[in-house]
């Protein structure tokens, strides 16, 4: 599972031509895409508002090699890595693979902060409600995560074929 997020530039424009790249792979395909969400700055709070979505991911690329695909396109996109949690125009994070655990220091599996955050949790239960993380479903954390302020900016699943 991946989730994907920005809040510079355009940054819908930036996650859809994100999951298009990723679908247009042979070794990869993208099987679910979240609604899209708008959604308050968490942890550093004042940014303006982010675009959120979450995405299955069939691939077969071991975690590793699929977060140095990611990290290419964030590059692509022209991501600069100013301040831990600052403004990005695309952030693409592996939420889980399979059932990996592992607490490498460059890709922790699942991600440490997942299920405490609303802007991870809500998109995700659109697809993956009944995944168990760390215990517990999606569902689950996602009733005791802050969603205050979480909109639905586009309903459609299909927006990232588009924009
Ligand atoms: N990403 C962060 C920090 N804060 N807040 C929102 N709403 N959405 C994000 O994707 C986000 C954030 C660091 O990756
Ligand atoms: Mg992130
Ligand atoms: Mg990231």
């Amino acid at each position: 599972m991946l989730g994907l997020g920005g809040n510079l530039g355009d940054p819908v424009k930036s996650m859809a031509a994100a999951l298009r790249l990723l679908d247009r792979r042979d070794d990869c395909r993208v099987t679910a895409v979240s609604r899209l969400y708008r959604t308050p700055p968490w942890g550093k709070t004042d940014q303006s508002f982010f675009f959120n979505a979450c995405a299955a991911l069939d691939t077969l690329l071991d975690p590793e090699a699929l977060l140095d695909v990611c990290l290419g396109i964030e590059r692509n996109m022209k991501r600069e890595r100013i301040e831990r949690w600052g403004p990005r125009t695309l952030d693409i994070d592996l939420l889980t693979y399979d059932d990996v655990e592992q607490e490498a220091p460059r890709l922790e599996l699942p991600h440490p902060r997942m299920t405490d955050r609303g802007f991870v949790l809500m998109p995700l239960a659109d697809f993956a409600s009944n995944l168990i993380v760390k215990g517990r479903t999606v569902a689950d954390w996602l009733c005791e995560a802050d969603t205050q302020g979480i909109e639905i900016a586009d309903a459609n699943r299909d927006w990232w074929r588009s924009a």
